[in-house]
């Protein structure tokens, strides 16, 4: 066999943010980087002779070409087989799936999510466990240590491995099964959800829209909702993966994702529209011109759970990162269950749901999801919301022969449980220097800060969350500065740890509203006085030379 040993040196850069490391295509085609990174995520798994590697990603540009080099590293670190999708596709949720259902030592996903993508754009790597889901912080932390001491790394000198044909061959006594990326995953929607009534609502002049942003999710999309539900072709729309998503964001937000979201709050609107992101993980739900934020949309599916067939027992417990809005934690207390607060990233949910503790968890940034994978999963909280439609439309058709809007069960939802107003404001590609100076200088204003009045609000304390994991007792500090207000309402001040270019930092929102006829209030418009708090105690405007933010959602 042709087994190379590659002397190398360390690049120091290698740390992996809330969701893997994330760097430029160019970062990423220097020699050795990528190689670097893969040897140093290998060396830490340690992985028994012969294991089995699950790999795919998003499509986006440099993902073929990675692909090759994990292939021919995989084989030359003792792996004995790898599942990778065709084309080198899986979207992050499938990844999690076939992990899970063919019980693979765990997995490598290549995608920068949401960040744009393209020779300029944005390629990321990030390592799932043999539970689905993405690493927790110590294997990352030592994926990172390993980086840096790295001094060689294996690789098998081999031609490339045919990807776009489904089948089997073997390069230098590992097989690489090349499998259908989408088949698995619809089979788990269809046994979660009732696509038989799916399918009468989409056939009964309910008209909806996805777009995938030329993202991963389109042939997902053509799947799921034109083969198996049946919908009218023009129910998808964007639904050819480009490598460069068509030179768009694929983030599933109203800024991003403005072509839907000129149909929706256009004429003649569809009742429903959704859209997700690069990789598949995220999703943005729409009402004919209505958005439901990623919070409330949380807390809906957990009120209404029981509606899907795979959920009907109900749920263990929820789990939410700190900057997610209240919202589910109300419908948990109803229900008399759990709810976790956990810090921003998925990873921090896999235990909790590994121990059986929570079914439903979500975050504010468009990510919901449940245990039955260990990512959260765009296209299912979209199914789930039709699920809950469909059955919702069922029941009326006996009763008040009416069907049930996106925004007629967001208002009911609030009438019963109150409205967390909720609004994320994102100061992206900041220097480095300003977006630190701000989040020090809150520190050092926190004695200063609790007790302090401001108009109608009252600051009663403030911390830096740090979170201690319930299963396995792990400790993460340092994970955003909470300004907490005696009516419950927050604002919290985040860095990202998924940019690649200066720093982005956010400011998370919340203020409680009982008062239903408050309730139809824009968010912006409910949040003023909120939104001058923060900018006042920050010194943002001072520190960043910034007056106003570069996303809000
Ligand atoms: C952002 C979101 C976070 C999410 C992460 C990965 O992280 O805020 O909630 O888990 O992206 O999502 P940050 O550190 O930039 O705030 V994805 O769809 O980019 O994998
Ligand atoms: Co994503």
């Amino acid at each position: 066999m042709n087994i190379h040993s590659i002397p190398t040196k360390p690049f120091n850069d290698q740390k992996p943010g809330t969701s893997g490391l994330r760097k430029r295509v160019p970062a990423f085609q220097q020699p050795h980087y990528l190689e670097n990174f893969v040897q140093s995520i290998f060396d830490t798994i340690a992985a028994p002779p012969g294991a089995t590697l699950t790999l795919g990603g998003d499509g986006r540009y440099y993902n073929r070409e990675a692909i090759q080099i994990i292939l021919k590293m995989a084989a030359a670190n003792g792996f004995g087989r790898v599942l990778v999708g065709q084309g080198g596709i899986l979207s992050t949720p499938a990844a999690s799936c076939i992990i899970r259902k063919y019980q693979t030592y765990g997995g490598i996903i290549l995608s920068a999510s949401h960040n744009p993508g393209g020779p300029d754009g944005d390629f990321g790597i990030k390592y799932n466990t043999a539970n689905g889901g993405p690493a927790p912080e110590k294997v990352t932390e030592a994926i990172f240590a390993n980086s840096k001491k790295i001094s060689q790394y294996r690789i098998l000198q081999a031609l490339d491995i045919e990807l776009d044909a489904i089948g089997e061959s073997d390069i230098g006594g590992m097989q690489v099964q090349v499998i259908d990326p989408v088949v698995d995953y619809a089979d788990l929607m269809a046994s979660l959800f009732d696509f038989n009534a799916i399918h009468g609502l989409l056939n009964s002049g309910f008209r909806m829209k996805f777009d995938a942003m030329h993202a991963v999710t389109g042939p997902y999309a053509k799947e799921i909702f034109l083969n198996r539900l049946d919908a009218p072709a023009d129910s998808v729309m964007n639904v050819v993966p480009l490598e460069d998503f068509g030179g768009g964001h694929p983030d599933p937000n109203l800024t991003y994702a403005h072509e839907l979201v000129e149909i929706i709050y256009g004429d003649n609107a569809p009742d429903f529209g959704a859209a997700s992101d690069g990789d598949g993980d995220r999703n943005m739900i729409l009402g004919k011109h209505f958005f439901v934020t990623p919070s409330d949309s949380l807390a809906v599916i957990a009120a209404n759970a029981k509606l899907a067939p795979g959920y009907a027992k109900g749920v263990a417990g929820i789990a939410r990162s700190m900057p997610t809005s209240a919202a589910a934690d109300r419908v948990a207390a109803k229900l008399g269950i759990p709810c976790y607060e956990t810090p921003t990233g998925w990873k921090f949910f896999g235990n909790l749901m590994d121990a059986g503790k929570v079914t439903l968890c979500g975050e504010e940034s468009f990510g919901t999801g449940s245990d039955h994978v260990r990512e959260k999963d765009g296209l299912w909280a979209v199914l789930f919301w039709l699920n809950i439609l469909a059955a919702k439309q069922q029941s009326d058709a006996q009763q008040l022969k009416a069907r049930q809007s996106v925004e007629q069960i967001m208002m009911a939802h609030w009438a019963q449980f109150g409205r967390n107003v909720y609004s994320r404001h994102d100061y992206e590609a900041l220097p480095s220097d300003a977006a630190n100076g701000v989040m020090q200088h809150l520190h050092a204003s926190f004695n200063q800060l609790t007790g302090a009045q401001f108009g109608r609000y009252t600051i009663k304390t403030c911390d830096d969350f740090s979170y201690t994991d319930p299963i396995d007792g792990s400790v993460s500090t340092g994970q955003g500065i909470r300004i907490l207000f005696s009516d419950g309402s927050r604002i919290v001040f985040r860095l990202s740890g998924t940019g690649t270019e200066g720093a982005t930092l956010r400011i998370y929102l919340e203020a409680f509203e009982p008062d239903v006829n408050q309730h139809h209030l824009d968010a912006q418009v409910a949040l003023a006085e909120l939104i001058k708090i923060a900018l006042q105690i920050s010194e943002l405007t001072k520190r960043t030379g910034r007056d106003k933010p570069t996303v809000i959602t």
